[in-house]
């Protein structure tokens, strides 16, 4: 939070910041969707949106809305595919297993913090995206120690994600 206020002054002073902060996540209780998406000919996947900003205790369901293909979401995280740990540290993982058309997941993220996640088999055709649950962490890159025992993000992957700050002050971000 240090980091990002900081950011925010230098960026242009007060009037942002108190937009910032007083920029309301999205409403508490319903569940959030979050939708897979892929045209026919499968050479764009995407999850939509890629960035939420929810509270505390807020379930999340993705759905595949994709006719062509199936797809994962899929948390990193060491215990699952020996992956980077992207979200926060005493947080429960999540793996999906391949979702059919049609085909619904849900988690509900009750620790505050980044939640980076990815579709295995569209990692490389840069299918990630991004959860913001409660106030931003005080720094905002997640990215574990360089591990050689974990199979690092391709570059596209690591692209994808939305920066946090976008993220908090729009509570809802879309694929370009
Ligand atoms: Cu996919």
């Amino acid at each position: 939070m240090i980091v990002t206020r900081r950011r925010m002054i230098e960026a242009g002073g007060g009037f942002f910041l108190a937009a910032l902060l007083t920029r309301p996540a999205l409403p508490a209780g319903a569940v959030v969707d979050i939708e897979m998406h892929g045209r026919d000919d499968g050479a764009h996947v995407w999850f939509d949106p890629i960035g939420i900003h929810v509270e505390p205790g807020q379930t999340i369901r993705w759905t595949n809305r994709d006719p062509g293909n199936s797809h994962t979401v899929t948390a990193y995280h060491p215990d699952i595919l020996d992956r980077p740990l992207r979200i926060p540290a005493n947080a429960k993982p999540w793996d999906s297993d391949y979702l059919m058309p049609g085909q619904s997941f849900s988690v509900t993220l009750t620790m505050p913090g980044v939640y980076d996640y990815y579709c295995v088999p569209h990692e490389h055709a840069g299918m990630v995206g991004r959860i913001v649950v409660g106030s931003p962490p005080a720094s905002v890159e997640t990215v574990a120690k360089p591990d050689q025992t974990l199979t690092q993000l391709p570059d596209i992957a690591v692209r994808g994600f939305p920066p946090v700050d976008e993220i908090v002050a729009k509570g809802v971000v879309r694929k370009a």
